[in-house]
């Protein structure tokens, strides 16, 4: 019998899909009693450190989970899980973690890498163990910004460790408690073969998963004397391991005019043809199918959102539901990510509306328009604002759930003076009149408004309310496939440390091999040529990993 722990901070529903997915049905923790009662543990923690710890006080949790560790009892931390174990965070000071393993979690500091750590990486397992076995040198996925380091107080712990800028500890496990910084609910087939290994056979000794240990191990395994290395298990993976640049499949959703929800798509952001909304396929089917290709993520675009409130579209919620419980990758929505009264005068904060979409299944969420009020806001009142959605979902969420859409335009100017106070970029992609100078216009509403704010600057501030990653369209290259537009992407990248996504105007596999080496982006989006089966997932891969890109096969 699994027990969820589920302190109501964020979204476990991707962990409950997976080990349902698995052929259990894992019980949900309600009172601070049924943990000394459970069998097996599974706490996926999601938000920040503080939070985390907060919650688990609030409910009571805090004192009996200690007590159902420090008795060595069947238990599995996922992410925060993980970084609970230990004494405390830096990502909140003062608050105390578990205390289980020695040691603090720190923020990644290598100069000049992106955080949070997002993305596909593999793990170096420190001993022989089915945790090595099953992952090998496959790919996993991890979100944060904390991690933990080896050293020697808490060496005996160290089940494995990943590379990014210096090594951290990405598995953690000492008799019958194991914990994991990646996902394995989002990590694709071999995170669920992971998590069923796990599942199924907790026990480890000595930081090794024993094959056929399981409840009934012995006391000996269980006081973890001896190395037990199952059957077929090999050496642990040396070589450092490398993050993956992420494909993601994006999915522009919106109500047709019979009134199905279907996948659409843009030219240049006008998605009707010969009068008539394009219908590209039914959101679920094709979500699925980018899954079994291969994308390292999935995103869902609500584009009409804007006009409607969301919550009221249950039919956009059930799709996010039912592709979570079949998609075993990160989730994106976005679309209408903002504060609504409806027409009954009731207030949904963009907090609840965010909550609605977490519970559905989304991994992280998506903001648009709002994030450009946002931003206008924080420049004319010249500082926070405090209570934005960005700062909101980010407190409560973490920053890596919080992504921003930023939909830009070409402004040519003949001079940079000509374009001030915005962020004026040469071109080598002259304006109609041409003009070798141009800044990159934020707009709303799916382009139809545009602003007096560039996405150079809307990023940074965005960067600095919180926010964890930058989808980065473009009007001008959406549905062209000409490519991306390098010059935008440069700029943005440059300006922030956060990762960023491009996205719009990709027709080749060249296109992808070119933005990533020329701007160094973590990931990249197309939607036409994949709905259209012009270029498959798989073709972009290989053409990366031919081309000395590491991706996830
Ligand atoms: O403003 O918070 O309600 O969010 C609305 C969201 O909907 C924004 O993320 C915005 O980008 C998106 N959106 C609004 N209108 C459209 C439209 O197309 N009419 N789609 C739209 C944006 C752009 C990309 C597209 C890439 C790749 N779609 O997501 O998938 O350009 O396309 P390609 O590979 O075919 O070139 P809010």
């Amino acid at each position: 019998m699994i027990s969820l722990l589920d302190y109501g901070a964020g979204n476990v529903r991707s962990v409950r899909n997976a080990v349902l997915k698995l052929g259990y049905e894992p019980r949900e923790i309600r009172k601070p009693d049924e943990i000394a009662a459970a069998e097996f543990i599974l706490f996926p923690g999601v938000g920040s450190f503080g939070s985390a710890m907060q919650r688990l006080h609030q409910m009571g949790y805090f004192e009996p989970l200690r007590d159902y560790l420090r008795a060595g009892r069947p238990f599995m931390g996922i992410c925060i899980g993980l970084q609970a174990l230990f004494e405390g965070s830096d990502e909140s000071p003062g608050v105390a973690g578990l205390g289980i393993i020695p040691g603090q979690v720190r923020r990644f500091d290598t100069p000049g890498l992106s955080v949070p750590h997002m993305g596909w990486n593999g793990i170096r397992s420190r001993h022989p163990s089915p945790l090595s076995e099953v992952a090998g040198d496959a790919k996993l996925y991890f979100v944060h910004s904390y991690r933990a380091v080896a050293e020697p107080a808490n060496a005996e712990w160290v089940l494995a460790e990943t590379d990014y800028g210096a090594p951290f500890v990405s598995a953690v496990g000492r008799g019958q408690v194991l914990a994991v910084q990646f996902h394995p609910e989002k990590s694709g087939p071999v995170g669920l073969r992971l998590l069923e290994r796990c599942l199924r056979q907790p026990t480890l000794v000595a930081g090794t998963l024993v094959a056929g240990g399981g409840v009934g191990a012995t006391d000996r395994e269980a006081e973890g004397v001896g190395v037990a290395v199952g059957p077929g298990t090999r050496e642990p993976v040396s070589t450092p391991t490398r993050l993956a640049k992420r494909i993601i499949a994006c999915l522009d959703v919106r109500t047709n005019d019979a009134g199905d929800l279907v996948v659409t798509k843009g030219d240049q952001y006008d998605v009707r043809e010969g009068g008539e909304v394009r219908n590209l396929g039914k959101p679920v089917e094709l979500a699925r199918r980018y899954y079994e290709e291969g994308a390292d993520e999935i995103t869902f675009l609500n584009i009409t959102a804007f006009r409607d409130f969301p919550l009221a579209d249950q039919p956009m919620l059930e799709v996010l539901r039912r592709t979570s419980e079949q998609v075993f990758v990160p989730l994106t929505i976005g679309g209408g990510i903002r504060a609504f009264t409806d027409g009954e005068g009731r207030h949904y904060s963009a907090l609840e509306v965010a909550a609605e979409y977490f519970a559905s299944g989304a991994d992280k969420i998506s903001i648009g328009s709002d994030a450009v009020t946002t931003v206008e806001q924080v420049l004319t009142q010249n500082g926070r604002t405090g209570d934005s959605a960005i700062e909101q979902i980010a407190h409560r969420y973490g920053s890596q759930a919080v992504v921003i859409s930023i939909d830009p335009r070409r402004v040519y100017v003949p001079t940079p003076e000509a374009g001030k106070p915005h962020q004026v970029v040469p071109t080598l992609i002259p304006g109609p009149l041409g003009e070798r100078w141009c800044w990159f216009q934020c707009t709303v509403k799916g382009g139809r408004e545009g602003r007096d704010l560039d996405a150079v600057t809307l990023a940074k501030v965005c960067e600095q309310l919180g926010a964890g990653e930058i989808l980065l369209n473009s009007i001008d290259r959406d549905g062209t496939g000409a490519g991306f537009d390098l010059e935008l992407i440069q700029a943005v990248r440059a300006a922030v440390t956060i990762p960023v996504i491009a996205s719009s105007g990709a027709g080749r596999v060249e296109h992808f091999s070119e933005v990533f080496t020329v701007t160094n982006v973590e990931a990249a989006l197309a939607a036409g040529i994949f709905h259209r089966h012009e270029v498959p997932i798989a073709a972009v891969k290989t053409h990366l990993h031919q081309s000395g890109i590491e991706v996830r096969p």
